[in-house]
């Protein structure tokens, strides 16, 4: 039998394309391994050409070259070779009064959120809760509705210029939470007033809704946009109606932005849980069919 040929690719794909270029007329893989810890880093394949004239023997090693290829990535991803996802969920402070806006685009879950969290937090140490809606009559409606089913305090600004001022008025909460209207990465204008409103709130968190269902691509692009808006932490939201959850862990881990929480329900009030390495050890399973 023939020795073995070492394929070194700075990526599995580069490694698979040399073995190609070496065995043209099929290979089988004896052997795969990583050669550095990072997420698509270089990867070592020793492979062994397979003779042209053992057709059946050839088809049946192409499927056994498939099937470790597969193997290979599964147990990437059991070993969480995903670039790490920096967790950080903010606590209202005790002395100060804070201030916390939640931007997204729109649909991705702003107001559940910020109706999950008032739930989560007032009344926990001390923790007082009021509510501010940014934007139009009808994007107040719905905090509006909470406000009047939790006893909360809740006022709507409906010009950025008076969101401070607003959110002024609450001052005697220990914890405002801000729900900016829904913007999109391509909606100029009220980009623009978002970026003055959060200007002069002089807000103590900025943090972006991001939708767990929505396409990585567009994923990217908000999140670009909510840091220029002063994002700092996010809140994954809609994490029930997302097929996988990698796509938009890889996007959280690129952007730098803390994940704070993550919300997986549609009820009133939201279904919202500190992010934690447990839920993110959870997450990176499947995704259950039954
Ligand atoms: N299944 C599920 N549905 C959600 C979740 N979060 C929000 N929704 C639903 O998505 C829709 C939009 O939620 P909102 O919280 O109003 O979203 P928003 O970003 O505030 O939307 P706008 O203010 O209209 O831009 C509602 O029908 C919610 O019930 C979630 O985590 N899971
Ligand atoms: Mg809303």
């Amino acid at each position: 039998m023939t020795d073995p040929i070492r394929c070194n690719g700075r990526s599995e794909r580069h490694a698979l394309e040399q073995a190609h270029a070496r065995c043209p007329s099929g290979f089988e893989i004896v052997h795969w391994r990583r050669t550095e810890s990072r997420w698509r880093g270089g990867v070592e394949l020793a492979v062994r050409p397979i003779r042209p004239a053992a057709r059946a023997q050839r088809a049946r090693l192409r499927l056994l070259a498939s099937v470790l290829a597969i193997r290979a990535g599964a147990e990437e991803t059991r070993r969480g070779l995903r670039p790490p996802v920096r967790l950080e969920t903010p606590a209202p402070g005790r002395t100060r009064s804070e201030r916390w806006a939640f931007v997204g685009v729109p649909g991705s879950g702003v107001t559940r959120v910020v109706g999950g969290l008032a739930g989560r937090l007032h009344g926990r140490e001390g923790c007082t809760v009021g509510l501010v809606s940014a934007g139009d009559e009808i994007h107040a409606e719905p905090l509006r509705r909470l406000a009047d089913a939790t006893g909360l305090p809740a006022r709507s600004a409906l010009h950025a210029a008076a969101l401070a001022e607003i959110a002024g008025s609450l001052g005697h909460r220990s914890l405002v939470l801000v729900d900016l209207q829904g913007v999109g990465p391509r909606d100029g204008d009220r980009l623009v007033a978002h970026a003055r409103a959060i200007e002069s709130l002089e807000p103590t968190l900025v943090c972006a809704v991001l939708a767990a269902d929505a396409d990585p691509q567009s994923l990217r692009r908000q999140v670009e946009v909510f840091t220029r808006l002063g994002a700092t932490h996010a809140v994954l939201s809609r994490v029930d109606l997302a097929a996988s959850l990698d796509p938009a862990l890889h996007v959280l881990a690129e952007s730098g932005l803390a994940l704070a929480w993550v919300a997986h329900g549609s009820t009133s009030n939201g279904e919202l849980a500190p992010a934690s390495e447990a839920w993110l050890e959870r997450a990176a399973a499947p995704a259950p069919v039954s």
